[in-house]
């Protein structure tokens, strides 16, 4: 088999970039590890930049999410024993971000690409690259059993960070630089309405936050130890715990319900320098992880594979790899940006175990000048509601 461009990945961003390049008029194939249904049944992001609904919306790929996405305009901070404050985007920097769960997005994408028939190759085994440097990189794998080849012009790694394609880089060429706090989240999915608003809680029980996906399902998320199991964690346990993290008059309004899925994620920085090496891009979570604090991760996915869709178009356009040479350049600026915004939100909002008494007052004034600044709720809510995506964005409207 041969492609112009093999899309290693069917996640948010393998799917969102395979949908660009077929507008473009681009090949592409998608080698994705799991089935479809494993795919669609992974319960994540829930909030979404104004840039990345533009993105979708130039794409005519924003219906439902225009329908049934609930837009903010902006978030609440609330801590024990004092106000709550509201970082409001909307006054601030004329943004506002929308509710709308990364399931929902996957299944539109997932109907734009029956639409035109998308090649997905899914529960493709035990991939290798070859010739990353090479003018014809080639992809092996296996789909029930059967070995099967793809070459190809381009590869775009999208395989989210236990993918192959980061580690198919030979040694010495990416800088990692890597962060693991020493907690994660108990995230629930739960069939009950959620609070108004989405609401950051720091407690000395630890972390908590309050978002939603529609008026009838609620998500929640609980700081707990890296040694905790969902087993660890029964319904008697946290409706209980969730609800002594917030306030009386926020905790009144949860309503507990048997969740319909209950997980555990530990949060960590990681950011891999540079995102390119040859042939091969890497997007999305292959190149970058964020802690879910400042929900940037599906966001920064989606500038990736807008800034790589560009330089892929313009190099099938023009012949030029100018803006290819450039990609990782242009998606690291705003990568850091909101690694940097998902570290300082991790580091305000959790409470860590080695914590001394300095550093628990330090947060606690970093809080409160938080709360009396207009200022740095200025400079947090531009960052919250996400920075632009550099440059024109025209390109996607002739491909709508
Ligand atoms: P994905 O979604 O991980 O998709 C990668 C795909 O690659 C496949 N794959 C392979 N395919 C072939 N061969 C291999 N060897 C392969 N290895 C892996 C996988 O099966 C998968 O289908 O990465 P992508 O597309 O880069 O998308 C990234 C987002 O999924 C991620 O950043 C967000 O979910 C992060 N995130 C959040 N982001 C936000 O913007 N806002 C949020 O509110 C938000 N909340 C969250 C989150 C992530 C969470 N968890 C569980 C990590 C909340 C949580 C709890
Ligand atoms: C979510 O709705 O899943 C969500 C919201 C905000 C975050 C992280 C996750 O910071």
């Amino acid at each position: 088999m041969k492609t112009q461009v093999a899309v290693i990945g069917a996640g948010p961003a393998g799917m969102l970039l395979s949908e660009m390049l077929a507008r473009a008029g681009i090949e592409t194939v998608v080698l994705e590890r799991q089935s479809r249904d494993h795919v669609l049944g992974r319960i994540r992001a829930g909030v979404l930049e104004q840039s990345t609904v533009e993105v979708l919306t130039r794409l005519g790929l924003a219906d439902r999410l225009q329908a049934e996405g609930h837009v903010h305009d902006g978030m609440k901070i609330v801590w024990s024993g004092r106000s709550s404050f509201f970082i409001d985007c909307a006054t601030h920097v004329g943004k506002r971000f929308t509710a709308y769960g990364q399931t929902r997005i996957q299944e539109d994408l997932f109907l734009a690409a029956d639409r035109r028939d998308a090649q997905i190759e899914f529960e493709a085994e035990d991939l290798t690259l070859d010739g990353l440097d090479s003018a014809e990189p080639l992809i092996s794998y296996r789909v029930g059993g059967q070995v099967r080849q793809l070459r190809c012009d381009f590869i775009a790694g999208c395989d989210g960070f236990h993918g192959v394609s980061r580690r198919s880089v030979p040694a010495g060429v990416l800088r990692e630089y890597e962060k693991i706090y020493p907690f994660g989240w108990l995230g629930v999915l739960a069939p009950t309405p959620p609070l108004s608003e989405i609401v950051y809680a720091n407690h000395p029980r630890g972390f908590a936050l309050a978002s939603m996906r529609n008026p009838q399902l609620a998500r929640f998320y609980v700081q707990v130890p890296l040694s905790d199991s969902v087993d660890d964690w029964p319904d008697e346990r946290f409706w209980p715990e969730l609800i002594a993290r917030f306030p009386p008059e926020l905790a009144a309004d949860i309503r507990p319900a048997p969740p319909v899925e209950k997980s555990i994620a530990p949060l960590r920085s990681f950011v891999t320098e540079p995102m390119q090496f040859g042939r091969l891009f890497l997007a999305g979570d292959a190149a970058h992880i964020v802690p879910p604090t400042g929900a940037k991760g599906l966001n920064l996915a989606v500038s990736d594979v807008t800034y790589l869709g560009r330089a892929l178009a313009s190099f099938y356009r023009t012949g030029h790899r100018t803006e290819l040479d450039g990609y990782s350049t242009i998606a690291l600026r705003r990568v850091w940006h909101s690694v940097r915004t998902s570290w300082y939100l991790t580091n305000l909002l959790h409470r860590f175990p080695e914590a001394t008494d300095f550093d628990q007052r330090a947060q606690e004034y970093e809080l409160e000048f938080l709360k009396a600044t207009p200022s740095a709720q200025r400079a947090l809510a531009e960052q919250y509601a996400g920075l632009p995506i550099e440059g024109s964005l025209a390109f996607l409207d002739a491909l709508a």
